[in-house]
């Protein structure tokens, strides 16, 4: 028998029985590695004499490539046989109950956050955020709050180092600062966030949220600013119109400065915004101080505009009926589930402050 049949014979017979894929691997490398069986008959060919040579040389093809088509399903059936198994062990039992499901709510000041940021998206604003941890340049000096001005006093600062130079921001104008810096006007941002001031009682927070709007531009005057927050309060509480007015006021960052309040009444114990005579002061607001432009780089000659200051969480708390603004940062679940929001809710889907 030829050495070529006696190869075939003997990996037939291997290859028939069961095996593993480590074990085909080795048949492999026996035969068709670099001196495996195969590849030594071929390195014979020259040797053999030329009568003989296309018998042998054909033989010996047609020899390799039963042995490799034979590995091949070898390895083929293998590969089933592990799906197999797999499939076997892995069935799920779809009878099975279902686990029990705890639906998440979102918190009402997220909510408000994100009701805030849609609502002024429509006018063209875009949301910017900032770092919690400021310095005290972007915190105050660039606001033109100077070293010993008393408004540090007044905004009860949470410093993190000796040298007052980290600290907790105590407004989001911060994310403003650090938006002019790093880019060219026009500007038309708002800054929604956590804010810290060391205060604590019925009606403060330690931690509160803030969103402050700021619209730079050529020709940008008070007339923006006014309309602007018209169109907030109208689509923020849901009505069609609504009692505002300005009242003078003093920030450092801004010159004029104003406060504004809108009017309410109490009907049958709820809070209705935009009617009656009574006034309640939600923000503050004014034109950008020249000096606040000039540390940013921006020429007042050139440009200038607006900019305000909204409490998100005392408004989250008129419009959704809420009393107690410590509840809103216990973490308490059963709280959560009462004032919370589903997350498919939609801020359109809310008529009225009846919650
Ligand atoms: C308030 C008052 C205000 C601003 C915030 C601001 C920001 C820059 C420049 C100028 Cl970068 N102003 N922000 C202006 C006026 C008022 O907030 O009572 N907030 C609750």
């Amino acid at each position: 028998m030829s050495d070529i049949k006696k190869i075939k014979d003997e990996y037939f017979l291997k290859l028939s029985k069961e095996l593993d894929i480590n074990q085909i691997n080795q048949i492999k490398t026996d035969l068709f590695g670099k001196n495996g069986l195969v590849s030594s008959q071929f390195k014979q060919l020259g040797k053999i004499a030329e009568d003989e040579r296309k018998k042998f040389a054909s033989e010996l093809n047609n020899v390799k490539d039963e042995l490799q088509k034979l590995i091949v399903s070898k390895i083929e059936e293998i590969e089933i046989k592990e799906i197999n198994q797999k499939l076997e062990k892995e069935k799920v039992d779809i009878t099975l109950p279902e686990r029990p499901f705890a639906d998440g709510k979102i918190h009402p000041v997220s909510q408000v956050i994100d009701e805030i940021s849609s609502i002024f998206s429509e006018i063209g604003f875009s949301v910017e955020e900032g770092p919690d941890v400021e310095n005290e340049y972007n915190n105050f000096t660039a606001l033109n709050t100077p070293d010993n001005h008393p408004a540090r006093d007044m905004h009860d600062t949470f410093y993190l180092d000796e040298k007052k130079e980290l600290l907790l921001r105590t407004h989001t104008s911060p994310v403003q600062i650090r938006t002019m810096l790093n880019d060219k006007p026009p500007f038309k941002i708002i800054a929604p966030g956590r804010t810290y001031r060391s205060d604590s009682d019925q009606t403060h927070a330690p931690m509160f949220h803030q969103v402050e709007g700021l619209h730079i531009d050529k020709d940008i005057n008070m007339g923006h600013l006014k309309g602007c927050l018209n169109y907030f309060i109208k689509e923020f509480f849901e009505v069609d119109k609504i009692k505002m007015r300005f009242r003078p006021s003093h920030f450092p960052f801004t010159e004029p400065s104003a406060e504004v309040d809108i009017g309410y009444e109490i009907k049958d114990g709820k809070i209705i915004i935009g009617e009656g005579n009574k006034w309640l002061e939600i923000l503050g607001c004014g034109m950008v101080h020249p000096n606040v432009l000039k540390n940013v780089n921006v020429d007042p000659g050139e440009f200038q505009g607006y900019a305000f200051g909204i409490g998100i969480d005392r408004l989250a708390m008129l419009k959704y009926g809420i009393n107690d603004l410590r509840a809103f940062f216990d973490c308490d679940y059963r709280w959560l589930n009462q004032f919370g929001f589903d997350p498919i809710d939609v801020p359109s889907s809310y008529r009225g402050l009846s919650r």
